[in-house]
């Protein structure tokens, strides 16, 4: 069976758990536990093949071992970015994140095949307190190749669940996934390393 792993990554309290809750369960709860990174497991068919999906949803607290950004990002074959319509700061932290994601790509072996990544900007009910214009995401993703959708994890049901469908055909389409899949199973891998870390926590829905 094919592995896919997906990080969600972006600032504290941008809804990167509000969007993986709603795709694995359909709910919009409110209020989700930041204490912990976890990762939640899912099987899917994707064009009559079954995948194991693994979804990374970080932590923001501070805590001991906790994997960084780099970890991260090498963990994971594709990428879902978030950032706050409301908030222009988590708009800068998921720049910086995707040209970190395109500038380890451009240092690694693998570097002439693009990791999948969706730009995702959130919490688009709150547009009377908007200070990212649609415009601004869908140029920042046209320059770092990446996908774009403004949705809201609170009222967007279909929205969220293509972004997360995208992400993992796309990604089972790239290179590193494929790659991983060709690896002899005694190889100790990065990807492989930092599983074993994050493996400690696992959630299956
Ligand atoms: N209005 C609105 N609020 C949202 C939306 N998505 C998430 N929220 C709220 O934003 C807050 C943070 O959501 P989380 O899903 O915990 O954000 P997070 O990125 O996982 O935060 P950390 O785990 O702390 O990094 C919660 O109060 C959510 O209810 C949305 O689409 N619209
Ligand atoms: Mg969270």
């Amino acid at each position: 069976m094919n592995d896919i792993k997906i990080s969600v990554l972006g600032s504290d309290g941008v809804g990167k758990s509000a969007l993986i809750v709603r795709f694995l369960t359909r709910r919009f709860i409110g209020e989700y536990a930041s204490s912990s990174e976890c990762i939640y497991r899912k099987l899917l068919s994707v064009d009559g093949r079954q995948v194991n999906l693994q979804l990374y949803d970080p932590c923001s607290q501070a805590c001991e071992g906790k994997p960084t950004l780099n970890d991260q990002i090498h963990w994971a074959d594709g990428f879902i970015v978030v950032y706050d319509i409301s908030d222009r700061s988590s708009f800068l932290t998921a720049k910086a994140i995707v040209r970190l994601i395109r500038e380890l790509q451009l240092r690694s072996a693998k570097r002439d095949v693009d990791s999948f990544i969706f730009l995702v900007g959130n919490k688009q009910d709150l547009c009377h307190v908007r200070e990212v214009q649609h415009e601004e995401g869908q140029c920042l993703a046209t320059e770092l190749r990446c996908q774009f959708s403004e949705l809201s994890a609170a009222e967007h049901y279909q929205e969220v669940t293509l972004v997360f469908s995208k992400t993992v055909q796309n990604t089972s389409l790239s290179g590193k996934a494929k790659d991983r899949r060709r690896r002899p199973s005694g190889s100790k891998s990065m990807a492989k390393l930092i599983n074993n870390v994050f493996g400690k926590r696992r959630k299956s829905v």
